[in-house]
C-alpha cells in the first residue's frame, strides 16, 4: 500500500565500523547536528503502581472501580528521566522541523497526516495515540530513508461543545478552546510524536479562517454557494435550530422538547455539481474498499427515467397539470396502480379534493415532525392519505389514485413516485394496508409469483404489459430491454425522458451558532441584495460576545453583536446588514491539509510550488466515522480548488487508513441461579441480564476455546468488551499509562495490540509485556544496574566484528521490520524485534554494529529509549535522520552458509553455498569467485578436501604454482 522507494540511501550494516563517521547523506539542518544532552545516570528507585484486576463480584454495568494497589514492581528502566529529557531536546532543537524555503526538493517527499482532533475538554483518550503512533512510526521511518517528511498537527477548533459550555458558564469559547489545545499539545508531546510544531495551525485563528472565507467567496463566484429555503430542525422551546445529532426521536437531546421541521433561509453548497467526479475519481484511490463503497452509496447514482402522469379532474378529464415521477424501473409502468406525492410536494395543494382536505392537512402537519431517516425506515409502518384526485397511467390510460405518504421524500428525485405494489415492497405493504389493486407485470423465468405473499422486486420477464392504443408493448422482454423501450417510447410520445439521479444533496452550509467562521457576505438594507465582501476585507473577524445563548427567534446569536451586524457596503456606501449565520463545523477541516504545506503564507492559501511538491497527502490516518462526510466534503473543495488552479492534484488524499477502535478491558461474566449459585453464562441463562455477574480476571482460565472459572471449570464464562465511555467508567487515560509505564511502552503496546485497522481490547497485562521487552532491551545494551541502582553512562557493546550468526539474526530482523512498517503491520514488526532480542540474549558478546542497527530499528516505535541508547553508544547527533538499516539479502537465506576456502592451507576467501552443496559445485563456485579465481586460474589441482558446511581446501600442484 505504501510507496516503496528502494533507491534511497540505506546504511548497509555490514560495513559500519564502530567508529565510522556520519554518512554523507546526514542532513545538514542545524537542528539535528547539535550535541546531545548528557546521558542520564541518575538512580531510579521509584516504584510504580501495578494495576491489577482485583474486582470481584462487580455487578454488571457498575463502573469499573480504580484498581487498588496490589504489589509494587521495580521499573524496567528509567523512562521517567529519559522521556522528558528527549522531548525537551526535540523541542529545543526543533529536530522534526520540516525545512520550508530551505527545503531540498530534489529529495522525494512523504506527507503523512493524522485527522486533526477537535480539542475537547476530556483531553486525549487511548484511542487517539493508536493512529498517531502509526503515523509517527511511518514519519520517522521515512525520514530515516531519506525522504522529506511533512508530519504536522493542528486543531479543528470551532464546534458545538465549546459553545454549549459558553452558554452554560459564560466562559468565552476561545478561552475554553485554548485551554483544551494546551492540554492536547502537552499530552501529544508527552508521547514523543515527531510533529513539526512550527506548522501548527488552528481553524479558529483569523489568519487561518481568512482562507476558509476566501474559499467560500470563490464558491460564491462560481455559483457553487447559493441561498435557499430549506427545512431545518427547529425547537420552539429552546428557540434554536438543532443539528441532526441533537435531535433524538423527534425531541431535543437537551431537555426533550419537541422539534419540528421548518423551512429557513440557508446557505447551500452545490456539491451535487461534482457528484460524477466524486464518484469516478474514487476508483484510483488507495482507500479501504468499505469507505469507497460508503461514498458511492452516499452519492447514490441511479439511472432511470422521469415519467409524466396527467392529472384528471373529477369528471375523469385530463387537466393541464402533470405529476412527474422518478423511477429506476420504467419496465414496471403497467403495474403502477397509484401515485404517491411527498407531503412537501409543490403540487399537492392543487390535488386535494374538498372532502379530503382536512385529512391531508393533518397528515402534512404530522409528517413535518419526522426526520427523513424516520420516514424512510423500512420497518416503520407506512402511512398515507388519499388526496381525492386521480391521474392517468400513460402506458394503459387507466385512472389511478394519487396518495400523499411520507415514505416518499420531497428531497429525492421529483418528490413523487409511480407506485408498483407488485414489485416494490414498500408499495406492496402500503397497497395491502389501503386496499389498492396489485398488478403483477414481472415474472422470474420459470414460475408465477403472484401468490408469494410479498412483492417481487427482482428483474425478470415482462407480462401483462401491452396497450395498442398507447402504442406500447413490452411483453416477453427482459426487464432491462423493456426499460429501454419504455424510455424510448416516453421520449417519443412526450411522456418523459431518461434521467440520472443522485442521493447526494447539496450541502447545507450554515449554522445558527456563534462559534464558527463568519460568512463573508452582507445584505443591502434597501434592496436586500446579497453582496460578497471583497477579498481585501478578509478575514472577517468573529466579533466578541458576552451572551452566547440562542436569540429565541431562530436568528443566530451573532445578531446580538449589533454594532458588528450593522455595516455599510464598501463600494456604494449603502447601509447593509451582515450575515449572522456561521459556517458549519466541517468547513475548517475541508482544506487544512493544504495549509500545513505553507502555514504562514499571508498572500495565498498555499504557495503553488509548495503545493506541487507536497501534494497530495500520501497517507491519511483517522477514524472510520469520517468515511463519508469529512472525506467527501474535503474532496469536493479540493476539486473546486483544482478547477481554479489552486491545487495541482485531482484528489487530496492518496491513501486513507482507518485505525480500529480500542475497546475497554475484557469483562468475564457468569450467571447466578435463583438460589444464588454461580452457573455458566450461556444463551438461555443470559436472557435474564439480572443474573449476570462480573468475574475478575484472576479467577478466569482458558479451556479450549472458552473461558471458565479456575476453581470450577464446569462453569463457562462469556468474555465481552465495551466501547470506552465515561458512564461505564472503563476509559483509560494515556496520561496514567505514561506515568506508570512510559510513553514508549504505550506506543509499543498500542501497536502490538493487533493489526492497526482492527478493533481491539485494552489489557493492562498486555502493556506490562511490552514494558518488560523494553526493559530487557535496555539491560542488554546498557547492562545491569550498578550497586547503587544507577546505570553506566555507556553501553556494554563490544568493538568486535559480528559473527555470521549474529549478522543473520540482525538482517532477518531488519528485513522483517522494514517489510512490516511498509505494509503498516506494526504488530508483527514488534514481534520480529522481540525474536531478535531473545536470540541476542544468548550471545556471548554484543558487537556495536549489530546493537546500533537494532537501536535504529527500534527508534520509530520507541524513540525516547532509542535516542538515549544511541547517545550512550557514543553518538553526538539525534538518530532521527540516520539512514534506516538495510537488509543484506545474503544473510536472509536460511539454508545458505558462508564457506571458507583455503588454498594450499591459507584461507583466501569465502563463498556462499547451500548447506547441501556438493564438492563439485563448491569448487566451481570458488573458481568463478572474483577473489579466489586469481589463485585458481590456470592452476592444476592436486587434491581437494571438502567438509560440507565447514571448509573447502584446495591443494595445488606445486610444480606449476603461481606466485602471488
Ligand atoms: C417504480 C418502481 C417499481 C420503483 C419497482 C422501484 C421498484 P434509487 O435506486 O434509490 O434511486 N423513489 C423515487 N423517488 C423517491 C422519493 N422521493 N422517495 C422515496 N422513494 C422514491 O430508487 C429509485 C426508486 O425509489 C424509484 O423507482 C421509486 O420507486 C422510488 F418495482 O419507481 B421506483
Amino acid at each position: 500500500m505504501l510507496l516503496l522507494h528502494s533507491h534511497l540511501h540505506h546504511l548497509n550494516l555490514q560495513f559500519l565500523s564502530p567508529h565510522s563517521s556520519f554518512p554523507s547523506s546526514f542532513p545538514s539542518s542545524k537542528f539535528t547536528t547539535l550535541p546531545f544532552p548528557t546521558p542520564i545516570s541518575s538512580s531510579y528507585t521509584h516504584r510504580f503502581r501495578r494495576i491489577t484486576n482485583s474486582a470481584t463480584n462487580d455487578k454488571l454495568n457498575e463502573p469499573e472501580k480504580k484498581k487498588p494497589l496490589q504489589q509494587t514492581v521495580t521499573r524496567a528502566y528509567p523512562f521517567h528521566e529519559i522521556e522528558p529529557k528527549w522531548q525537551q531536546f526535540w523541542d529545543q532543537y526543533r529536530t522534526f522541523r520540516t525545512p520550508d524555503d530551505d527545503l531540498d526538493t530534489s529529495k522525494p517527499k512523504y506527507y503523512i497526516l493524522d485527522m486533526f482532533p477537535y480539542p475537547s475538554g476530556a483531553g486525549l483518550h487511548v484511542g487517539h495515540p493508536l493512529g498517531y503512533t502509526a503515523t509517527d512510526i511511518l514519519a520517522r521511518f521515512k525520514r530515516m530513508q531519506g525522504y522529506n517528511v511533512l508530519h504536522p498537527m493542528g486543531w479543528d477548533a470551532f464546534g458545538l461543545p465549546a459553545e454549549q459550555y459558553a452558554i452554560n458558564t459564560g466562559t468565552h469559547p476561545k478561552l475554553t478552546t485554548v485551554t483544551n489545545i494546551n492540554r492536547f499539545t502537552s499530552q501529544l508531546k508527552s508521547l514523543g510524536f515527531s510533529y513539526d510544531w512550527d506548522r501548527e495551525i488552528s481553524t479558529i485563528e483569523p489568519e487561518y479562517y481568512k482562507w476558509t472565507q476566501w474559499i467560500f467567496l470563490q464558491l460564491l463566484k462560481r455559483g457553487l454557494a447559493y441561498q435557499a429555503e430549506v427545512p431545518v430542525n427547529w425547537c420552539p422551546a429552546l428557540g434554536t435550530v438543532l443539528a441532526n445529532e441533537e435531535v433524538i426521536d423527534g425531541v431535543s437531546e437537551r431537555g426533550g422538547h419537541p422539534v419540528v421541521r421548518k423551512p429557513m433561509r440557508q446557505w447551500m453548497l452545490k456539491i451535487t455539481a461534482y457528484a460524477d467526479r466524486l464518484l469516478e475519481d474514487l476508483d484510483d484511490l488507495d482507500w479501504p474498499e468499505s469507505v469507497k463503497e460508503m461514498q458511492r452509496n452516499w452519492i447514490g447514482r441511479s439511472e432511470g427515467a422521469e415519467l409524466e402522469f396527467c392529472i384528471l379532474d373529477s369528471d375523469g378529464k385530463e387537466r393541464d397539470i402533470q405529476i412527474v415521477v422518478y423511477t429506476t424501473r420504467p419496465d414496471t409502468i403497467f403495474g403502477a396502480t397509484y401515485l404517491v406525492v411527498a407531503p412537501e410536494h409543490s403540487l399537492l395543494s392543487s390535488l386535494i379534493s374538498t372532502a379530503q382536505s382536512n385529512h391531508v392537512e393533518d397528515y402534512i402537519d404530522l409528517a413535518s415532525k419526522k426526520s427523513d431517516l424516520e420516514r424512510t425506515e423500512l420497518q416503520k409502518e407506512k402511512t398515507g392519505v388519499f388526496t381525492g384526485c386521480y391521474a392517468k397511467n400513460p402506458a394503459n390510460g387507466e385512472a389511478i389514485p394519487i396518495w400523499v405518504a411520507d415514505y416518499v421524500l420531497g428531497s429525492y428525485g421529483t418528490g413523487a413516485i409511480m407506485a408498483v405494489p407488485a414489485h416494490d415492497s414498500r408499495d406492496y405493504e402500503f397497497a395491502l394496508k389501503y386496499d389498492i389493486p396489485i398488478q403483477w407485470v414481472v415474472t422470474p423465468d420459470d414460475k408465477s409469483i403472484s401468490e408469494s405473499g410479498k412483492a417481487f422486486p427482482g428483474e425478470g420477464i415482462i407480462v401483462n404489459s401491452s396497450n395498442t392504443l398507447m402504442g406500447l408493448d413490452i411483453n416477453g422482454l427482459g426487464s432491462k430491454e423493456a426499460a429501454l423501450k419504455v424510455i424510448d417510447w416516453a421520449e417519443k410520445s412526450g411522456n418523459g425522458k431518461r434521467k440520472v439521479n443522485y442521493k447526494l444533496r447539496d450541502w447545507l452550509f450554515a449554522r445558527q451558532r456563534y462559534w464558527g467562521e463568519p460568512i463573508p457576505v452582507i445584505f443591502l438594507d434597501d434592496s436586500g441584495e446579497t453582496v460578497p465582501l471583497d477579498e481585501t476585507e478578509l478575514p472577517l473577524i468573529l466579533p466578541e460576545l458576552d451572551d452566547f445563548s440562542p436569540t429565541g427567534t431562530g436568528e443566530p446569536p451573532l445578531a446580538k453583536a449589533v454594532s458588528w451586524v450593522k455595516t455599510t457596503d464598501r463600494l456604494s456606501g449603502r447601509p447593509a446588514t451582515r450575515e449572522t449565520n456561521t459556517m458549519p463545523q466541517w468547513a475548517g477541516s475541508c482544506w487544512y491539509y493544504l495549509r500545513f504545506m505553507d502555514p504562514n503564507n499571508s498572500k495565498e492559501l498555499v504557495d503553488k510550488a509548495k503545493e506541487r511538491y507536497w501534494g497530495p497527502v500520501d497517507v491519511y490516518v483517522g477514524g472510520a466515522e469520517h468515511a463519508v462526510l469529512h472525506l467527501l466534503y474535503a474532496r469536493f473543495w479540493h476539486k473546486v480548488l483544482f478547477d481554479i488552479g489552486v491545487v495541482s492534484t485531482k484528489e487530496p488524499f492518496q491513501c486513507v487508513i482507518n485505525q480500529g477502535i480500542i475497546l475497554g478491558e475484557v469483562q468475564y461474566m457468569a450467571c447466578r441461579d435463583k438460589d444464588g449459585n454461580l452457573i455458566s453464562a450461556d444463551s438461555t441463562n443470559m436472557l435474564n441480564e439480572h443474573n449476570l455477574e462480573r468475574i475478575s480476571e484472576e479467577k478466569v482460565t482458558k479451556s479450549g476455546d472458552s473461558f471458565v472459572l479456575k476453581e470450577n471449570p464446569e462453569i463457562r464464562l462469556v468474555a465481552r468488551a465495551h466501547k470506552m465511555s465515561k458512564s461505564r467508567g472503563n476509559v483509560v487515560n494515556p496520561d496514567d499509562v505514561v506515568s506508570e509505564y512510559g510513553a514508549d511502552s504505550l506506543r509499543l503496546y498500542e501497536m502490538f495490540m493487533g493489526p492497526l485497522r482492527d478493533s481491539k481490547t485494552w489489557s493492562t497485562s498486555g502493556i506490562e509485556g511490552v514494558h518488560r521487552f523494553l526493559g530487557r532491551t535496555w539491560r542488554l545494551i546498557v547492562g545491569l544496574p550498578l550497586s547503587d541502582g544507577t546505570y553506566n553512562d555507556r553501553t556494554v557493546s563490544v568493538d568486535e566484528e559480528p559473527t555470521i550468526e549474529q549478522l543473520r539474526c540482525l538482517h532477518k530482523c531488519i528485513a522483517k521490520v522494514t517489510e512490516e512498517i511498509e505494509g503498516t503491520r506494526f504488530n508483527t514488526g514488534i514481534s520480529a524485534m522481540m525474536e531478535f532480542l531473545n536470540a541476542a540474549y544468548k550471545w556471548d558478546n554484543h558487537p556495536r554494529s549489530v546493537v546500533e542497527a537494532f537501536v535504529l530499528l527500534l527508534s520509530p516505535y520507541a524513540p525516547h529509549m532509542a535516542e538515549e541508547l544511541w547517545s550512550r553508544l557514543g553518538h553526538s547527533k539525534s538518530l532521527a535522520y540516520e539512514p534506516f538499516p538495510k537488509a543484506n539479502p545474503a544473510y536472509l537465506k536460511e539454508s545458505t552458509i558462508v564457506l571458507p576456502v583455503q588454498i594450499n592451507g591459507k584461507t583466501r576467501g569465502t563463498i556462499q553455498v547451500e548447506e547441501t552443496c556438493t564438492e563439485e559445485d563448491a569448487f566451481a563456485l570458488a573458481s568463478t569467485d572474483e577473489k579466489l579465481s586469481k589463485y585458481l586460474d590456470g592452476q592444476s589441482v592436486r587434491k581437494r578436501i571438502y567438509v560440507p558446511g565447514k571448509i573447502l581446501n584446495v591443494v595445488l600442484d606445486r610444480k606449476n604454482i603461481k606466485h602471488f
